[in-house]
């Protein structure tokens, strides 16, 4: 492996290499780990590559936005993973190895709420720059122990994590080496890499016997996944694509089976939020620990493939809207695992969507999405000094303020319960009388996870703050 991307000169000091340089070898790396090892994902990566630039080419206006707002050069490398961990101390030290790769916890999501044992955050670059220069992220999820009520079980299960080690020593090595010296230099970002992979890496045998598996599967079948193996083996990767529905149709011709329904909101002009959609986990044999010493081969399935499609960051009063109408569509249509009712929940979203407003400007005015402001080309040659002190709106108003989407960059709680649900099978619903515990997790996490919200209102603000900057200058008085 090579870098791709030489250290920039002057950017950081000669010696360390940029977090986001690190996080995309390693992006890269970990998307040519999981095509080897599912194939089926390298076939959505080529049906999501064509679907893409037919979307591009349909849609110029499109392809004008997305690189005004620095997201057509992303688009190739962009993609989400996911992970399952099993104690605190594994996601502490997940902290501090996407901390190297400039990925940090955003979000707490609880999906206890809908029957899942985890509670989860996503580590993602937050700087604007960095999202541009590459935006992965990883879906973490902690496996909580104290919701099997099953005592015994309970204490097994958390003995046979207590002895696994998913970090190589290198790895801690190195992050070591990044803490104390606040980076790592050409060589060991390379190796960083290389042993970082391993952690994420599939395991085809488990460390567990069939019976104790099957104890735990019993229990959960997240349980299972997590507790019996060495690693928290990436369960999925995800590739962004312009055109969801395009690829969900598509999806069978070539092989693959998609979910019954898209998570998140409907198809609409201005997309919203995320729109998710995942094909079902592959069946994989798996050799057990035999009693006698031997081995056994058993079957486990935990890894699949997923396409999202990204629309703009919503407000809380948008997301309050968003929340509202989901709820009233998924409390009048269940979807049975089967599919069944899957038509009945398409038309109702889209029907009850419609009292969400569905143009940029409208959506900007109701102040229930985030914008990202520049000053328009007009504005810049004809704006007065005296104009600048108006409003944003009316700024807008008088065509010398443009405004782009700020794209959502995180998760969301209903769907990635829906993501979970369709990769674990139907007989999956459990109900858990113990409710959320984020003072518990940031605990484990031995940091807080940020406010999503509050970047993207910074991110609107910071643009604002520029773009009023620009057209000051532009007036001729420096502000
Ligand atoms: C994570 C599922 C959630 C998403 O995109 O919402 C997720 C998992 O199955 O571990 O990845
Ligand atoms: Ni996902």
């Amino acid at each position: 492996m090579t870098m791709h991307a030489q250290v920039k000169p002057g950017r950081i000091s000669s010696m360390k290499v940029h977090a986001d340089e690190i996080r995309s070898l390693f992006s890269h790396a970990m998307s040519q780990m999981y095509r080897a090892e599912v194939p089926q994902y390298g076939t959505l990566i080529e049906l999501v590559t064509e679907v893409n630039a037919a979307a591009l080419a349909n849609d110029p206006e499109m392809g004008q936005a997305l690189r005004r707002n620095g997201e057509l050069d992303r688009l190739g490398v962009e993609r989400h993973g996911a992970i399952r961990l099993g104690t605190q101390e594994e996601l502490f030290n997940i902290r501090r190895v996407f901390a190297v790769l400039g990925m940090h916890p955003v979000g707490y999501y609880d999906l206890s709420l809908a029957g899942v044992p985890v509670h989860s955050t996503a580590f993602r670059p937050v700087a604007d720059e960095a999202l541009r220069r590459n935006p992965f992220r990883v879906f973490a999820s902690l496996l909580r122990l104290e919701l099997i009520e099953d005592k015994a079980l309970r204490k097994m299960a958390a003995g046979i994590l207590s002895d696994r080690r998913i970090f190589t020593p290198r790895a801690l090595e190195l992050v070591d080496f990044f803490e104390a010296r606040g980076g790592l230099d050409v060589a060991e970002s390379e190796e960083f890499v290389l042993e970082v992979l391993e952690t994420f890496r599939w395991h085809s045998d488990a460390t567990v016997t069939l019976a104790t598996y099957n104890k735990l599967h019993g229990a959960h079948r997240l349980i299972a996944d997590v507790v019996s193996f060495r690693g928290p083996h990436i369960n999925h990767l995800t590739p962004r694509t312009l055109d969801i529905d395009a690829v969900q149709v598509a999806m069978p011709k070539r092989g693959i089976t998609p979910k019954a329904v898209i998570e998140g909101p409907p198809r609409r002009k201005c997309p919203i939020l995320l729109r998710q959609t995942s094909f079902k986990a592959l069946e994989e044999r798996i050799e057990f620990q035999a009693a006698d010493g031997g081995l056994v081969e058993g079957r486990h399935t935990a890894r699949f493939g997923e396409i999202e499609q990204r629309g703009v960051a919503l407000t809380v009063k948008g997301r309050k809207l968003y929340d509202k109408l989901l709820a009233s569509v998924r409390r009048d249509v269940r979807v049975g695992a089967s599919g069944s009712h899957a038509g009945a929940y398409e038309s109702q979203l889209t029907e009850r969507f419609k009292e969400f407003p569905d143009s940029w400007s409208a959506l900007r005015e109701q102040g229930l999405a985030y914008f990202r402001y520049a000053p328009t080309r007009e504005g810049l040659k004809n704006v007065a000094q005296e104009r600048i002190s108006a409003s944003v709106d009316e700024l807008v108003a008088r065509g010398h303020l443009d405004f782009d989407p700020i794209i959502y960059e995180d998760f969301l709680p209903v769907s990635a319960a829906g993501i979970f649900q369709s990769n674990l099978g139907a007989d999956e619903q459990q109900n858990y009388s113990e409710r959320s515990n984020r003072e518990a997790f940031e605990q484990g996490l031995g940091a807080k996870v940020a406010n999503e919200l509050d970047l993207y209102a910074k991110a609107q603000q910071d643009s604002i703050k520029d773009a009023l900057a620009q057209l000051s200058k532009a007036a001729g008085k420096i502000p």
